[in-house]
Order: structure tokens, then sequence, then C-alpha cells
């Protein structure tokens, strides 16, 4: 079943998220919160979804999302962070990716701080409604919670269990990060992991770098050291807290991407999705208790 919601304008920041550097702002219409640092490098997250839209560092947009994205205030973003909450794909019975992608988190509850140096920190909260419970019976509150600090942002994502029952849950930091040509890119760090193909439906080990050309969508076990994404213009460094249990990696390749209707036709060739996932096995969190896990960019 599909939970929407539809978009309350957000012309001004409560006052817990008026902070020298974070702004109301919007993109195509939908209101969204920039962070801006004295140094040039600004993020941009949506209220849809807590999606973070925009990285930009050292004056160049990190994170990729595509001109054809719909902005209806419902429909899935293609681009940016998306949080695949409370489920991974359609690992269950809910709309894939789960429901928080395609809500509107609570704008009266963000809060925003300016961090010592040149950083700032932004908290973006959805919490159970009529609506979620509907679909998903469980009283819970998830944060994402965004640092953007100089040539570097992390997200991460906190589930509090509000109920006095197990919450068992899976989930992703579903990064589409921006590359000048995928074909040109290595990723690093996952040679001689196991990885679950979904495409072929086998279970390979990684030999080597991961190469792009065709569809590749891929689960591997989270790797023991950071990885690296290794491009001519520049790379960037990606880790991912232990409790992301998975690590994604997802490239459409040009047969589906042709198929997919918010993406241009050579879409493919400027994305790669490295996520952080918990999903192979749920995550339990005990009642009154919390979850956390970040995944961190740094651009090198
Ligand atoms: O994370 C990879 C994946 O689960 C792929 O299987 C592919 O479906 C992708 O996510 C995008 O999903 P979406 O619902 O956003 O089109």
């Amino acid at each position: 079943m599909k939970v929407t919601s539809s978009f309350p304008a957000v012309t001004a920041l409560p006052a817990a998220a008026q902070a020298p550097g974070a702004c109301a702002d919007a993109w195509q219409g939908l209101p969204a919160i920039r962070l801006r640092l004295a140094c040039g490098d600004t993020a941009l997250v949506a209220l849809q979804g807590a999606q973070l839209l925009s990285w930009q560092a050292g004056g160049e947009e990190q994170l990729f999302l595509s001109p054809h994205a719909a902005h209806d205030g419902h429909t899935p973003i293609r681009g940016g962070i998306p949080v695949c909450f409370p489920q991974f794909n359609q690992r269950g019975p809910l709309v894939k990716h789960g429901f928080a992608r395609t809500l509107t988190w609570q704008a009266d509850a963000a809060q925003a701080e300016v961090l010592a140096g040149d950083g700032l920190f932004l908290r973006l909260k959805l919490a159970d409604t009529p609506q979620t419970r509907a679909v998903w019976p469980h009283s819970f509150e998830t944060w994402l919670e965004v640092t953007l600090l100089p040539g570097r942002l992390d997200a991460e994502l906190v589930v509090h269990n509000r109920g006095d029952t197990p919450l068992a849950f899976t989930a992703a930091l579903h990064s589409y990060l921006r590359v000048a040509d995928v074909e040109q890119c290595r990723l690093q760090g996952l040679d001689g992991l196991p990885y679950w193909d979904a495409v072929a439906d086998t279970h390979p080990t990684q030999q080597g770098d991961v190469r792009f050309g065709e569809e590749l969508d891929r689960v591997y076990p989270r790797p023991g050291k950071t990885m690296e994404l290794d491009a001519p213009a520049g790379g960037l460094r990606i880790s991912q807290d232990a409790a992301w249990s998975e690590t994604v990696v997802w490239n459409p390749g040009p047969a589906l991407c042709a198929r997919l209707a918010d993406m241009p036709p050579h879409g493919w060739r400027q994305m790669l999705c490295v996520e952080a996932a918990a999903i192979d096995a749920p995550v339990h969190v005990a009642p009154g208790a919390h979850w956390r896990a970040a995944q961190r960019l740094h651009k090198l």
C-alpha cells in the first residue's frame, strides 16, 4: 500500500533551525533547507523524504539528481540521497524502498546548529502517523542528521522505537554520486568480498575494483575499509558505520536506464549509487532504544 503526503509551504525555518548558514529554500516548488558554509560548500535537503538533493564541494556538484526527477510531492525523487525506510526495495509488504522517501518530514521539528570551525548540522524528523500505522503498525521517530564540513558530508539515520514491542526494519541511504562518465570510474575497497549479483542472481566474489558499463546491482557485506571512488575529475572517499551491515552498488546501465521514465537516456553515465544499507537481516530495536548509522562522503 502507498503512503503519500501533501506539502505544507515552508517560508521560514522554525526557531530551532535558525542558524547562520541555514535557510528555507525550494527545489522545483518543493520545500527544502539550504546549508551554506563560509568556504562556499553547500547542501540542499528536501523535506520530502529528508532527501539530500545537492552537495556542492569545492564548487562542484557531488550528487546526481536526474533532470527528469519527479517533483509532485509524493513520487520518489530520482537522485540525491533517498532514505529507504522501513523497508529496502521489495523485501517486504510495503511500497518499494519504504514510505519515508515519499512523505514530507516535519518542518516544525527541524533543528540546525553551527559547528566549530566551518560546519553546519541539520536534523530532520519523521514520526508515525495514523497513515503510517495503517501500513506499518509501529510507534517510531526517525531522524536524518546531516553534517556539512568543508569537502565532507555525513548523513546519519537514527531510528527510535517509541513503542512497547521490538521494532524490526530494513533501511538504506541510497546515495546517487555524480560522475562525469561512469565507464571511466572504478570503485575500490570491495576486492575479495562475496556478493549477491541481483541482475544474474548469482553469488560470486569481487575480483579487483568494480567497473561499470552494463546494468549492475550488487549487495556486498560492508567492507572493513573505506571505499574510494576513483574518477578522472577527482574522487570520493566513502565510508559507513558498522551498523550498516551491507553496501549496495547500483548502476542501471543503458538498457534499464532507457526504461526509467525519470532518467534521461544517458543519465546512467553520470551516476553511481553506493548505498549504506542494513538489509540482509532486519535491524531490531528494543522498546525505548535507538539505532543510528552514518554514511560519510569525503571529496578527494
Ligand atoms: O538499490 C538498488 C535498487 O534496489 C535497484 O534494485 C533499483 O531498483 C534501484 O534500487 C532504484 O529503485 P527505485 O525504486 O528508486 O527506482
